[in-house]
C-alpha cells in the first residue's frame, strides 16, 4: 500500500506544481504555481485521487457531489464514480437559453451537496460557487480540496460553518519535497516568507556558462572536457552499464559522437582483458573525441585508494580521464589520483540516501579546496567553482522501481545549474542507443541554454 507521500511524488511528476517566480492572477508574484489540471490525464492517479479524498469525508452525509469548474470537474466525477454518490454539474455561466440553470444533473431542493475543489486560495471563488448551489435550495455543508495553498481560504470558510478537508497543503508539500532533495532550502524559506505574508525577494540566481567555468578552472581535465562540451554543443556523458566488452565498444561507438565523456563500471565488464577492451576503447574515444570516465567510487585510505587506483586487473590511472570518488575518507585520501580529475560524490540519487545537508557540506568543502577535484556528482546546486555532474537523470520515466529517482533535464541544468548529465539506462537499453543519444544531447544543451 502506497503511503500519501508516495502518492503525492507521483503526482508531483506530472508537473502539478512548479517553483520560481510566477505573477498570479492578483498581480502578486508568488515563489510557487500549482495547476492539478494534469492529474486528471492519469486515470490511475485520478482514481486513487478519488480515494484520498473520499477516505477523508462522512459519505452518509452527502446526496450529491459537485465539482467546482473546470479543474475539479473530473475529480468530483471520479469521486462519485467511486462512491455511487450521484454528480450534479455546475456551469461557469448559465446558458443564455433554454432552460438557463446553472446547476445541471437530477437533484431535489432539500438535498445535501459535497463541494470538490482543486486547489483553495484565498476562498474567494469557493464563496462565489456556494450561493449558485444554495439558491437551488441545495445544502453545502462539506468542501473537500485538493491543495491548501494556506492563504487563509480554509479558516474565511471554516468561519462560515462550512467543514473543508484538505488532502495537502503547500507545507508539507514542502517537507515531502525537501526530502526527497527536490526542494532547496532557499525556496522553502522564500515560501515560508511568502505565506506570511511578507514581500518576497527574488534574487535573481544565475548560473556560470562553461566559457565562464573553462577561464576559472586551473585543471587540464576540466579544461579538456568543457572545450570538448563547446565544441560537440553537448554536455551528455552516457553511462555504458554494460556486461561484456563487445556491448560496451558497440555502445561507444555508437553514442561516440554525441557524447563529452563514456562512464565505465569496469567492474561489471565479465570478459574484460585489458587488451581488448581498454585498448580498443581508448581508439573509439580519441575518434570521437570523449573523455573516458571511471565511476568506481573509491571510499578508503589515501593508500588502498592508490593500490585500487594503478594496479589490479583495471590499471584505471592507465586510461580514465575521470574518477568518481567518496571523499569519506577526507582530504589526505583524495592525494593519490593524480592522473585523473576526480569527481567528488557529494549526494546520491537514490532513494533514502544517507547523503543528508550536513553530510553534502562537509564533502563539499573538501571538493572545493582539493586541487585535485574537479567536480561533483550531486541531486542539489553545489558551488559554481566545482563542475556539477548529475546522475539520475531520464526523459521518459520517474524511476526504475529499484530506488533510481530520475529528473529531467530542464529540472537538473534551470534549478541545479548541472553542467553534465549522466544518462544510463536512457540511451543503453534504447532500441536505438544512438538516436537515444542525439535525443538526449539536444535536450541536454537546449536545457543548458535555457538556463543561461
Ligand atoms: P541510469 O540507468 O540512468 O539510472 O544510470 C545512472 C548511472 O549513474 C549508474 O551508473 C549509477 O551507478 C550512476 N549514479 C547514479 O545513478 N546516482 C548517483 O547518485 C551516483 C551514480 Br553517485
Amino acid at each position: 500500500m502506497e503511503t500519501k507521500k508516495q502518492f503525492f511524488l507521483e503526482c508531483y511528476q506530472l508537473g502539478i506544481i512548479k517553483f520560481g517566480k510566477f505573477t498570479l492572477k492578483s498581480g502578486i508574484e508568488s515563489p510557487f504555481y500549482v495547476d492539478l489540471r494534469p492529474l486528471a490525464s492519469d486515470p490511475k492517479i485520478l482514481k486513487h485521487l478519488a480515494n484520498y479524498l473520499l477516505e477523508m469525508l462522512p459519505l452518509d452525509n452527502f446526496d450529491v457531489i459537485c465539482g467546482v469548474p473546470y479543474a475539479a470537474l473530473p475529480m468530483a466525477t471520479a469521486m462519485s464514480l467511486e462512491s455511487y454518490i450521484p454528480l450534479i454539474i455546475k456551469r461557469k455561466e448559465a446558458k443564455s437559453y433554454g432552460t438557463k440553470k446553472l446547476i445541471e444533473g437530477i437533484y431535489k431542493k432539500g438535498q445535501n451537496c459535497l463541494l470538490v475543489e482543486d486547489v483553495i486560495t484565498s476562498g474567494k471563488s469557493l464563496l462565489e460557487t456556494i450561493p449558485e448551489i444554495e439558491n437551488e435550495g441545495i445544502t453545502v455543508s462539506d468542501i473537500v480540496v485538493v491543495l491548501d495553498r494556506q492563504q487563509g481560504g480554509k479558516e474565511m470558510l471554516e468561519e462560515k460553518g462550512y467543514n473543508v478537508h484538505t488532502l495537502f497543503n503547500i507545507t508539507e508539500v514542502c517537507e515531502m519535497l525537501s526530502e526527497e532533495n527536490l526542494l532547496m532550502d532557499d525556496e522553502i524559506a522564500r515560501i515560508k516568507d511568502f505565506l506570511e505574508g511578507n514581500i518576497v525577494k527574488f534574487e535573481k540566481r544565475t548560473r556560470k556558462s562553461y566559457e565562464e567555468k573553462n577561464k576559472e578552472t586551473q585543471h587540464h581535465i576540466s579544461q579538456k572536457l568543457i572545450n570538448i562540451a563547446i565544441a560537440k554543443k553537448s554536455n551528455l556523458i552516457a553511462s555504458a552499464d554494460v556486461l561484456t566488452t563487445s556491448e560496451l565498444l558497440s555502445l561507444a561507438e555508437k553514442v561516440g559522437p554525441n557524447i563529452v565523456a563514456l562512464k565505465t563500471h569496469i567492474d561489471i565488464i565479465t570478459d574484460f582483458d585489458y587488451e581488448k577492451t581498454i585498448v580498443p576503447l581508448l581508439e573509439i574515444a580519441k575518434r570521437h573525441d570523449f573523455l573516458l570516465m571511471e565511476d568506481r567510487k573509491f571510499a578508503d585510505i589515501g593508500n588502498t585508494q592508490e593500490l585500487q587506483y594503478s594496479y589490479g586487473i583495471y590499471r584505471i590511472s592507465s586510461w580514465a580521464d575521470l574518477v568518481t570518488s567518496q571523499v569519506i575518507g577526507g582530504y589526505a585520501a583524495m592525494e593519490y589520483f593524480l592522473n585523473s580529475g576526480i569527481v567528488a560524490i557529494l549526494g546520491m540519487s537514490s532513494k533514502g540516501t544517507l547523503t543528508d545537508n550536513h553530510y553534502r557540506n562537509e564533502a563539499e568543502k573538501i571538493a572545493i579546496e582539493h586541487p585535485n577535484i574537479i567536480g561533483g556528482v550531486c541531486q542539489n546546486e553545489i558551488s559554481d567553482s566545482l563542475l556539477l555532474f548529475t546522475p539520475g537523470v531520464n526523459l521518459a520515466t520517474a524511476g526504475d522501481g529499484k530506488g533510481q529517482q530520475y529528473n529531467t533535464p530542464e529540472h537538473v541544468f534551470k534549478n541545479l545549474h548541472s553542467d553534465f548529465i549522466i544518462v544510463g539506462r536512457g540511451i543503453y537499453k534504447a532500441d536505438d542507443a544512438e538516436k537515444a543519444s542525439l535525443e538526449y544531447k539536444i535536450a541536454g544543451w537546449n536545457a543548458y541554454l535555457a538556463s543561461l
